[in-house]
């Protein structure tokens, strides 16, 4: 299948010129969105939107129906992996996510198996190909994976929210155990993203959640080790070009080098590090993803615009590789307008000059020294 049309957001990613810095948003499609509130009532719940692939298709393109965003991502969860190895996935109202069975005996994770994503998981790939069809060439699709260790913390713990009280108590008393479940996991993962590329998937993501609650040590044996694995096992050269890898580690900043050096195309960063900062540190080995505070979403459209602005200006003119996201979530309770107010600010504010503005005598036509004009 070619490229899509509007292949800004993967060029980015592989840090080749862009018309304009691209833009999406972490959890994109979602509750902020009253046309989503209204499926999932009529869906019954977000797991019923999730196994079926149509409902699927029609959320994940609701923010794209809104906004001009340059990037789509497919509706699911990280939380099926372990749904599919057994785990019993629920959602109980206002509590989040739980599972039935929890790993809290060594039996049961010694007998973890590694699921056939084109059994057990076939309702992700079947709307990644119908949402490949429906967008046409318009813009790419992000297929995406929890990390090994952020899957562990809810597989281990049982539920959101906690203190990790479990999952580290494994961790310092039986890190054998806990390696078994993560090389399991990562089998899981693998399998499943390499599916989600056959389905149609044209850059991945990998959601490292609760990787920067670990020590320096920890994070890499336990949490690093496992993406390299990962990145390793997939099959991203594609014959329409490469299909890019981004890595997102909540509170990742303290170990950006060793991100940047783990395999991946593009390292996403939360709102605590300084963006120039980042791109000086990684120099030219991978593009960054990020990265504006989400809670800024609630402030009046001028300081919205303002806020993206200062992002924009961290990374600076003159430099590939950006592409423009929240540090982590969009939160349920953002203004949908203010989505616009963020999109259209980012798009306008180093766009390479249309032909015709050329012609017109505006040769600078680029006030902010767009960096990536070819
Ligand atoms: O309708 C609802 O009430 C469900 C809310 C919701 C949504 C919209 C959940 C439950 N998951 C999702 C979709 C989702 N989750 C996407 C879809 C694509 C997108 O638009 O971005 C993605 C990429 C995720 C990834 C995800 N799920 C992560 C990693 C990213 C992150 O936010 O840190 C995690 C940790 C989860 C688990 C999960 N699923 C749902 C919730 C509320 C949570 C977080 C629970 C917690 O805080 O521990």
């Amino acid at each position: 299948m070619a490229r899509p049309r509007n292949d800004n957001f993967l060029r980015a990613l592989l840090r080749q010129p862009t018309d304009h810095t691209p833009i999406w948003m972490m959890r994109q499609a979602g509750r902020y969105l009253p046309e989503y509130r209204a499926l999932r009532r009529r869906a019954g719940g977000f797991l019923d939107l999730c196994r079926n692939p149509a409902l699927a298709c029609e959320v994940t393109l609701q923010p794209l129906a809104r906004y001009d965003l340059d990037a789509a991502i497919i509706f699911s969860d990280i939380l099926t992996v372990p749904d599919a190895m057994g785990l019993g996935l629920y959602f109980s109202e206002g509590e989040g996510p739980r599972f039935e069975r929890p790993l809290r005996e060594e039996r049961d994770i010694l007998r973890l198996t590694v699921p056939d994503p084109y059994d057990r998981l076939r309702y992700v790939t079947d709307a990644i190909a119908q949402v490949r069809r429906a967008l046409g060439d318009r813009v790419p699709l992000i297929g995406f994976a929890g990390s090994p260790y952020t899957l562990a913390c809810y597989m281990v713990e049982g539920a959101s929210g906690s203190d990790y009280r479990h999952i580290k108590t494994l961790l310092y008393a039986r890190p054998d155990l806990l390696h078994h479940l993560l090389a399991v996991t990562s089998e899981a993962v693998t399998a499943c993203l390499n599916a989600q590329i056959e389905a149609g998937a044209q850059a991945l993501m990998l959601f490292d959640t609760w990787g920067g609650s670990l020590s320096t040590a920890a994070y890499r044996a336990f949490s690093l080790a496992y993406l390299q694995r990962i990145i390793a096992g997939l099959k991203c050269e594609q014959k329409d070009g490469r299909v890019p890898v981004i890595v997102f580690t909540k509170g990742g900043g303290l170990w950006l080098e060793d991100i940047a050096a783990c395999g991946c195309d593009a390292v996403s960063l939360d709102w605590t590090i300084d963006l120039g900062e980042a791109r000086r540190r990684v120099g030219d080995k991978v593009a960054l993803q990020g990265n504006l505070d989400p809670n800024v979403l609630f402030a009046p459209p001028a300081v919205v615009a303002a806020e993206a602005i200062k992002v924009l200006d961290c990374y600076g003119a003159g430099h590939t590789g950006h592409v423009f996201n929240l540090g982590h979530g969009i939160s349920q309770y953002t203004p949908p307008e203010n989505i616009a107010v963020l999109v259209e600010t980012v798009h306008a504010y180093r766009r390479k000059p249309l032909l015709s503005e050329n012609k017109a005598g505006n040769p600078a036509g680029n006030p902010a020294g767009h960096p990536e004009m070819a």
